[in-house]
């Protein structure tokens, strides 16, 4: 396909037509984590997101079962990618389980939404309003597609927009969530940004990755390892406190995932699909230095 015929097929609703590259990607750091998203199709991704058409970008939570490496070994990939991608949708529903009591009038705001896995999980369970992030086009523009293929384009919109200035107006959301994806931007710009558009009282809530303060200021070997391959600049635990202490968002629950993550990790370990950093998820989880963790705040 040409340049032009490419150009030509794209489909843009008014909001993404408002925003240019170079307004949204202000740092040449965040240009390449754009690049990274832009081109990004790993079978770890893709194969499972084809199980049944809802595309993560997260990891899995839950025991394994670890019957899907017995039997029939010709159909033991795809019971692999199967048992991976329900272990994934778990982990989203845990993340929406945290959200608290939505309805139908309510909005709610992914930032970092990737190809909308989870954004059509809470439209589905909510029935509300979704508005996704992500500084990907191509990103936004997979995701987009999804909602229209789904029907639910009038409900669940994604964005080319940058989470530190996402152009939403004051106190627009009942809920704000980051899955996974807190570990590409400076905390205290970003709680500051959720703080504005959430309304008082609403709900902020993220699953991530954060290095253990207890070792020391400085990420471990693997916590490093994991850094240099998603582009990305993992946060110690503490760091979350302090940038939310500061912009009005009061913890009411953290959660320690790091136990039942690693089943995941250890399943994904020996799938085709692995990407190779597997190895650095599980010396990083099971030496210590490294936690999966739910927190869940208040906009005060
Ligand atoms: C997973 O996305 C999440 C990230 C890349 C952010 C880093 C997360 C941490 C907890 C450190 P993905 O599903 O695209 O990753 P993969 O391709 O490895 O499955
Ligand atoms: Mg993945």
């Amino acid at each position: 396909m040409t340049t032009l015929e490419t150009t030509a097929t794209i489909t843009t609703t008014a909001d993404e037509a408002d925003d240019d590259a170079a307004s949204v990607l202000t740092t040449r750091y965040q240009q390449s984590v754009a690049e990274y998203w832009n081109k990004e199709k790993h079978p770890v991704n893709i194969r499972l997101g084809e199980v049944d058409g809802t595309y993560h970008h997260h990891y899995g939570l839950g025991d394994v079962e670890w019957s899907v490496l017995e039997g029939d070994p010709a159909g033991r990939e795809d019971r692999i990618v199967k048992e991976l991608h329900r272990l994934e949708a778990a982990q989203a529903d845990y993340l929406l389980d945290r959200l608290g009591d939505l309805g139908p009038a309510d909005r709610i705001l992914d930032a970092g939404s990737g190809r909308g896995g989870t954004g059509f999980m809470a439209n589905q369970r909510f029935g509300c309003r979704v508005d996704g992030i992500s500084i990907s086009e191509e990103q936004v523009k997979f995701a987009n597609g999804q909602a229209r293929q789904r029907g639910v384009a009038d409900k669940v919109a994604f964005h080319f927009r940058n989470m530190l200035h996402n152009e939403f107006p004051d106190a627009t959301f009942q809920a704000v969530w980051n899955n996974e994806s807190t570990m590409y931007v400076d905390l205290y710009k970003l709680f500051a940004e959720h703080a504005r558009v959430l309304k008082p009282g609403g709900r902020y809530v993220t699953i991530t990755g954060c290095f253990n303060d207890v070792h020391g200021r400085q990420p471990s070997r693997a916590v490093s390892q994991i850094d240099a391959h998603y582009i990305c600049d993992i946060h110690p635990r503490s760091d979350y406190f302090a940038a939310m202490a500061a912009n009005d968002l009061v913890p009411i629950s953290v959660v320690d995932l790091t136990a039942a993550t690693i089943p995941y990790w250890e399943l994904r370990a020996q799938a085709a699909v692995a990407s190779g950093i597997e190895d650095a998820f599980l010396t990083a989880y099971k030496e210590g230095s490294f936690h999966y963790l739910m927190i869940a705040a208040d906009r005060v």
